[in-house]
């Protein structure tokens, strides 16, 4: 892309509505557009980052063998009726009237119309076990909307239901998607720590949430701070194997780390001291095991190897897809902008000429340009007729990882300059090798697609 024809509205000055730096910056980007309160639009270079977030849940999902489809955010009364929730959920749920009088609801989640679904198409064990997710829109009318997406009342979220004969195949498939998500947050450049948790209005006493750490982080953690050295890393795995699945949970989940809901301090005060932290994390996901607790009242049930109809086990599993940008942000940034990991940048590279117009530099830049979208990456060159210090300032604003500086004088002798964002340390090399060791460097983030 070529930022004289992009659309990206930086702001000049702060604005004065956001109260935490992910905010702040994502309006200074101009990556979202406050609407009303906790609704946004996204802009283009928000809505980038929001699909490349979107893209790795969908090949970590696909990889573990969960099935894509689409739920729609309007959901009719009757079905909530039927699980009890409707008057449960209270203010939250934004409810609609249509012209014809009939009850609907903007849906906070899905777990009613997806055993639905399920009802009316499945009737028998042997089409078991059976995981549906989607990514789509949901709305909780969130009394206190802010941080800007980070609580929005409209936002992204990656929903997942399975379906199980037994209790024991719903624990793989909780597993399964503990170690799914495991592998999401890592390729975003994030540490995300399983923490025991409490069910709230989704339910059921088996539930863990995804936790990142961050003083802004609305939710109170206590841990032992040998979690934070664990990570799964690219070691291989079948998701079909119940025990292998097993093994990754009890790796992230026998040290002590509970969310404020489900604190027990006298077993806390066992872990010793020096490793007993308490800290604040930003919550991106969360999965649960729920037993019947749907499946009974609404009638999910198969029938089973003996002859007989059982309702369901189910659980659910969720990822705040849009929250992420924040928390992302939240974890990787400095005083000059944002630090985007190479796995969600919004841009691989940033190409900042300085002095455009000028022929040679102007045609080095080109090439630079051509050949990294030639090699598959995605580049975005400052070709605009501003000063140095105004571009270096928007690219560190913006945060693309890595920027390739192409000026006249560094031409002479054939030179380019490659910096690191995060380290902030530039190297000189010829043209050809810098686009060589972008390609480099993005080859594992690249490689990591997995088929949708
Ligand atoms: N049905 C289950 C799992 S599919 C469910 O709704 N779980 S949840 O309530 O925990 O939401 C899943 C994730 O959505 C949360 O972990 C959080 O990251 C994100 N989320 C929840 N509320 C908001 C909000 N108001 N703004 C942004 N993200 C949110």
């Amino acid at each position: 892309m070529r930022l004289s024809r992009y659309f990206l509205p930086v702001l000049k000055e702060d604005p004065k509505e956001a109260q935490i730096v992910s905010h702040r910056l994502m309006l200074r980007a101009g990556m979202i557009k406050q609407q009303t309160a906790g609704i946004y639009s996204w802009l283009p270079m928000g809505f980038k980052v929001l699909r490349r977030i979107e893209q790795i849940v969908h090949e970590e999902q696909a990889r573990a063998g969960h099935i894509p489809m689409l739920m729609p955010t309007l959901q009719p009364a009757d079905l909530w009726r039927e699980s009890g929730r409707y008057d449960d959920y209270g203010e939250e749920m934004l409810r609609v009237t249509d012209r014809h009088k009939r009850d609907l609801l903007y849906g906070p989640t899905n777990e009613e119309m997806i055993t639905d679904i399920f009802r009316a198409h499945v009737g028998s064990y042997k089409d078991l076990p059976l995981t549906l997710y989607h990514i789509q829109w949901k709305f909780r009318d969130e009394i206190r909307p802010r941080f800007g997406v980070m609580r929005g009342r409209e936002f992204l979220m990656k929903d997942g239901y399975n379906f199980n004969l037994t209790k024991e195949a719903a624990l793989h498939a909780y597993n399964r998607h503990l170690v799914s998500y495991l592998r999401s947050y890592e390729r975003m450049g994030l540490q995300a720590i399983p923490m025991r948790a409490d069910g709230g209005p989704i339910g059921g006493d088996y539930t863990h949430e995804f936790l990142v750490l961050a003083e802004t982080g609305e939710s109170e953690v206590f841990y032992d701070s040998q979690i934070t050295d664990l990570t799964f890393g690219d070691r291989a795995i079948d998701y079909d194997d119940v025990a292998q699945c097993q093994a990754v949970l009890e790796e992230f989940t026998s040290r002590y780390a509970r969310t404020d809901e489900t604190h027990d301090a006298a077993l806390f005060a066992q872990i010793p001291e020096d490793r007993r932290r308490s800290a604040r994390g930003i919550e991106v996901g969360q999965i649960f095991y729920f037993g019947t607790k749907y499946s009974e009242p609404m009638g999910a049930t198969v029938v089973g190897p003996d002859g007989a109809r059982v309702p369901v086990h189910m659980g659910s599993h969720g990822i705040g897809v849009s929250r992420l940008l924040g928390a992302i942000i939240e974890a990787s940034h400095d005083d000059k902008g944002i630090i985007w990991p190479e796995g969600v940048t919004p841009f691989h590279v940033g190409i900042v000429n300085l002095k455009q117009g000028d022929v040679s530099t102007d045609s080095a830049c080109e090439a630079i340009y051509a050949e990294l979208r030639a090699r598959g990456l995605d580049p975005l060159y400052d070709d605009r007729d501003e000063r140095a210090g105004a571009k270096f300032a928007g690219m560190d604003l913006i945060g693309l990882p890595w920027r390739i500086t192409v000026g006249p004088r560094g031409l002479a002798s054939n030179k380019v300059e490659l910096t690191s964002r995060r380290s902030g340390e530039s190297e000189e090399m010829s043209p050809q090798e810098a686009v060589a060791r972008v390609q480099a460097i993005y080859a594992p983030v690249l490689g990591q697609a997995a088929p949708a």
